[in-house]
């Protein structure tokens, strides 16, 4: 999937109806390198909309669906960031379900936003291009913390 057609959220633009929001960051610590710059980038966007979230450390991506289903209770809305690299694991496939369903069932049935900063990626070049660093062409992390505090507030005043 391409970053072609995504949203221009401008964080500038959240900082008046961002005060108070709580934000949690749940990162797993697989492919240091790449993780360090998903990382970067959701603390980027925190920032810069306002926010200053916590972060908790877990070690897989596979552990990114407890940590984050315990963080929902106390938190407005919880970034999730893991790399998953098929060539790293036998079990790619079953990692990768595993943060995508029960990322996405938490949201859902919690009512909770839950930003998806999860790289499934077939190389560590593409996970690479797709973190953030200066020779990147997405920055994942910082797209879904501008996903997570902006569905917040889009839905704030409406529940
Ligand atoms: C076991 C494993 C493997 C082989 N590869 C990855 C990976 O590429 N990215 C990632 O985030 N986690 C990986 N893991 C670890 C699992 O997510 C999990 O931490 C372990 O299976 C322990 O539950």
């Amino acid at each position: 999937m391409s970053g072609h057609g995504a949203p221009q959220i401008e964080p500038e633009n959240l900082i008046s109806q961002s005060g108070g929001m709580r934000v949690a960051i749940v990162a797993a610590q697989w492919h240091t390198q790449i993780m360090d710059a998903l990382l970067d980038g959701a603390l980027r966007a925190a920032r810069a909309s306002g926010v200053d979230p916590v972060v908790v450390r877990v070690p897989g991506s596979f552990e990114l669906t407890v940590a984050t289903a315990r963080l929902v209770r106390s938190f407005d809305a919880v970034v999730a960031l893991g790399v998953v690299i098929r060539g790293g694991t036998p079990h790619f496939e079953y990692v990768c379900q595993a943060a995508t369903m029960g990322l996405s069932e938490i949201s859902a049935r919690t009512g909770t936003p839950v930003g998806f900063g999860v790289l499934t990626c077939d190389t560590e070049e593409q996970a690479l291009d797709r973190s953030g660093l200066p020779d990147s062409s997405e920055d994942k992390g910082f797209e879904a913390m501008m996903a997570a505090i902006a569905t917040s507030i889009a839905l704030q005043q409406w529940t």
